[in-house]
C-alpha cells in the first residue's frame, strides 16, 4: 500500500486537520513549509474567502497543500467548482459523502481524500475514485463518528486497497507508529497543532488545550446527529444540560454551539465559546512551532526508521 509520502510528494506522512476558522492560511502554509500537507479548511466560509485563503496559501508555500470541503457548508457545491478553477492539487472533505463531486474532482486530475467515519463509506468512496481515506475516530475533535481510531483503522485496511490515513488521537510518534502498526500508511493530525505557534486561534484557546486532561472533553449533540467533541466548558454543561431535560428543541440547542466556535476562536471566550479539540489534547504540553511539532512526531519514530 502506497505511503502517504509518495501519494502527495510530502517528507512527513501527516496530514493537517481541515479544521472549520482554525486551518486558514498561517497554519496551511506553515505545515506544508515544515514538510506535512497543510490543509485550507473551508469550515463555511463563503467561496470568495476559501479563494483568498488559497490565493495567500499560494504566496507562502511552494510545497503541496491541499482544501479540506466541509460537506455541510451550504457552500460546498461552489467552492467544488472553484479548487478546479484554482488549480488544487488535494482536496480532503469532512462531515458527508462527497460522492457527487468526484468524477469532475478525478478528471480535473486532482488527489481526493475523503474523512470517512465507517467501513462502509471508506468501500463506496474507493469505488468511486477515492485515492486514499482519511479514518477518523471517535478520539478527534469537532464533529466526529462513533467508532475508535484503534479498532476502525483495522478494518477499513482490510477492507480497502488504497492508503489509509490514520486520524484522531495522534499526537507523538507513538500514536504515529500505532496508526502504522494498524495498518495506515500516514495520518491526520489537528489537536496538537491548536497549540502551535503559527495558529491563528487566541492565545486563551492554545492555552486550554495545553491544560487540558485526559478526561476534559465531552461529546455534544449525540442524538442530534451531529456530534461534537469540545472541551468542557460553561457552554457544553449548558447544551448537555438542555439536551438531557429534552423540554427544549433541538433548534434552541443548536443554537447554543453552532457560531460558538468563533467565540472560542476569535474572542477568547473559554466559557461560552464550542472550544473543539481532541482526546489527544491531554498529550498536549506546550505551544511550539508547527515545524517543531512536526520533527517531534516522525524523527523519533519507527516509521522513520523505515520499520514498516
Ligand atoms: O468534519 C469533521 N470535523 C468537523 S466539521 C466541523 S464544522 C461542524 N460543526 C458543528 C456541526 C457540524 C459540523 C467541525 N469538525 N471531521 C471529519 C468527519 N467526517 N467526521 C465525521 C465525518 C463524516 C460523517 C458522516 C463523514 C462522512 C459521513 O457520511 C455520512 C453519509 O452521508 O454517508
Amino acid at each position: 500500500m502506497k505511503d502517504l509520502r509518495d501519494l502527495v510528494g510530502i517528507k512527513y506522512p501527516i496530514i493537517q486537520g481541515g479544521m472549520a476558522n482554525i486551518a486558514t492560511h498561517e497554519l496551511a502554509s506553515a505545515v506544508s513549509n515544515a514538510g506535512g500537507l497543510g490543509i485550507i479548511g473551508a469550515g463555511g466560509w463563503d467561496v470568495e474567502k476559501v479563494r483568498f485563503e488559497i490565493h495567500k496559501t499560494k504566496e507562502l508555500t511552494d510545497k503541496p497543500f491541499g482544501v479540506n470541503i466541509m460537506l455541510m457548508s451550504p457552500h460546498a457545491e461552489a467552492i467544488s467548482d472553484m479548487v478546479i478553477e484554482e488549480g488544487i492539487k488535494v482536496i480532503t472533505t469532512g462531515a458527508g459523502n462527497p460522492g457527487i463531486y468526484m468524477d469532475k474532482w478525478k478528471a480535473a486530475g486532482i488527489t481526493v481524500i475523503p474523512v470517512v467515519p465507517s467501513v462502509a463509506l471508506a468501500k463506496r468512496l474507493e469505488r468511486v475514485g477515492a485515492d486514499a481515506v482519511i479514518v477518523e475516530g471517535t478520539e478527534a475533535g469537532g464533529h466526529i463518528g462513533e467508532i475508535t481510531t484503534f479498532t476502525l483503522v483495522p478494518q477499513v485496511a482490510d477492507a480497502v486497497g488504497i492508503p489509509v490515513i490514520a486520524a484522531g488521537g495522534v499526537a507523538d510518534h507513538r500514536g504515529l507508529d500505532a496508526a502504522y502498526a494498524l495498518g495506515a500508511r500516514g495520518v491526520q493530525i489537528g489537536t496538537c497543532l491548536l497549540a502551535s505557534s503559527e495558529c491563528p486561534v487566541h492565545l486563551n484557546y492554545k492555552n486550554k488545550v495545553v491544560k487540558a486532561k485526559d478526561t476534559d472533553t465531552v461529546v455534544t449533540g449525540r442524538g442530534t446527529g451531529a456530534p461534537v467533541r469540545v472541551i468542557k466548558n460553561k457552554m457544553s454543561r449548558q447544551y448537555l444540560e438542555m439536551a438531557k431535560n429534552g423540554n427544549v428543541s433541538l433548534e434552541e440547542i443548536e443554537k447554543l454551539t453552532l457560531g460558538s466556535l468563533s467565540k472560542a476562536v476569535f474572542d477568547g471566550d473559554m466559557s461560552m465559546g464550542s472550544i473543539m479539540a481532541g482526546q489527544s489534547a491531554g498529550l498536549v504540553k506546550e505551544i511550539k512551532p508547527v515545524a517543531d511539532i512536526l520533527s517531534h512526531i516522525f524523527e523519533p519514530s519507527l516509521v522513520a526508521k523505515g520499520v514498516f
